[in-house]
């Protein structure tokens, strides 16, 4: 874990994003590579690796992640349309970034059962 992810160079603005919101426990900003027409991501500030390397010690901020979904889904106004939270795991769950984030997309139908 010595490198910094992606996601840490935006928390620290080494690269740029399109923040939607920022606290002391996570960001939240744009998909460079959106599969909806919203696609955010929502990510702890802490690098937990993933969410099956989570732990006890995490759980203040792993609820925090979900109200920040649901106030973003306000704010964002797609809370009364509907969304999809995900959150890919290793390598059969599409994860590409080893630092947890919560995807959350709208603007569109999803479908089910997902690719
Ligand atoms: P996952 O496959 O769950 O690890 O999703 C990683 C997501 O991160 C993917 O949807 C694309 C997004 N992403 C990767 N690099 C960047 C970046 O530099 N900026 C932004 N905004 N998103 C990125």
């Amino acid at each position: 874990m010595s490198e910094k992810t992606i996601f840490e160079k935006i928390i620290d603005r080494e690269l740029p994003a399109d923040i939607v919101h920022e606290d002391d426990i996570c960001i939240c900003f744009r998909d460079i590579n959106p599969q909806a027409p919203t696609h955010l991501l929502v990510v702890p500030k802490k690098r937990i690796v993933r969410i099956a390397e989570s732990s006890p010690e995490d759980q203040t901020i792993l609820g925090h992640l979900m109200l920040i979904v649901n106030k973003v889904a306000h704010q964002e106004d797609f809370a009364e349309d509907g969304f999809r939270t995900v959150i890919n795991n290793g390598p059969h769950g599409g994860e590409e970034v080893p630092h947890l984030h919560l995807h959350i997309l709208a603007g569109r139908q999803m479908l089910w059962p997902p690719g």
